[in-house]
């Protein structure tokens, strides 16, 4: 069967490729696997067919035949487990790999969405604003270690990994910053991620889904 993702009708990253669907399209790619993708509004995701998918009411959600999966860390494990372009077939490089992509998700991606947040829910606040260079800092720390631990190598642990592929997700939403230009070898890091055929292509698929929509929006009006 071809897997089917979810991903927004209209994405709030308007096809900068930040939004979670990427992550999994970027996946797939690698694995070369044929995709469908369903477009959901926000408000779709709050009802109870898509609840039934995704407890929390997010995208993206997977599913092919009778399997249901939800959280990008799950779904692209389940596709990396796949295809050895994503996992080693060896045990201890494949333990590795899977241990990057935790890192990914559990120790670099919670401040990062710490400081997105900061700069778009609580910057009207004053106690925001006081709070944000703490936010920063937090960010940088994990951004230092990254690069320390990459130093001059090209992906996290050998050959471009599951792991690779989450860190360089996680670490894009970061691009706007300009916190990764602090760090030239992150910043060759993602550039690199960003250049495979695989990501490109995924890329350009979730931005034809915002440009459509933007030229049916206009011509609706
Ligand atoms: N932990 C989950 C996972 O990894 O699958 C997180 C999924 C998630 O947050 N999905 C978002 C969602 O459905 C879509 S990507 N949110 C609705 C909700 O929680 O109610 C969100 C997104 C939008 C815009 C940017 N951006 O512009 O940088 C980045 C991410």
């Amino acid at each position: 069967m071809i897997p089917t993702i979810t991903a927004f009708a209209c994405s709030p990253d308007r096809g900068r490729g930040l939004a979670r669907d990427m992550r999994v399209r970027w996946a797939l790619e690698e694995a070369g696997w044929p995709y469908e993708v369903r477009l959901v509004s926000f408000k779709e995701t709050k009802e109870t067919g898509h609840l039934a998918l995704h407890p929390f009411g997010q995208i993206p959600t997977y599913e092919d035949g009778d399997l249901v999966l939800f959280e990008t860390g799950s779904i692209v494990l389940h596709i990396a487990e796949q295809t050895p372009v994503l996992l080693p077939r060896a045990a201890k490089p494949r333990a590795r790999a899977i241990t990057w992509m935790f890192a990914a998700l559990n120790t670099v991606e919670p401040p990062i969405l710490d400081y997105a947040n900061a700069r778009i829910l609580e910057s009207d606040n004053a106690w925001g604003e006081a709070r944000l260079p703490l936010v920063i800092d937090r960010v940088r720390a994990r951004l230092y270690q990254l690069s320390a631990h990459l130093a001059e190598a090209d992906w996290l642990d050998g050959a471009f990994s599951a792991g690779d592929l989450m860190m360089v997700s996680v670490l894009l939403r970061l691009r706007a910053s300009g916190l990764l230009d602090e760090y030239p070898n992150l910043a060759a890091y993602i550039a690199r991620g960003e250049s495979r055929p695989a990501y490109r292509r995924a890329f350009a698929a979730q931005l034809k889904v915002f440009t459509e929509g933007a030229e049916s929006r206009t011509s609706a009006t």
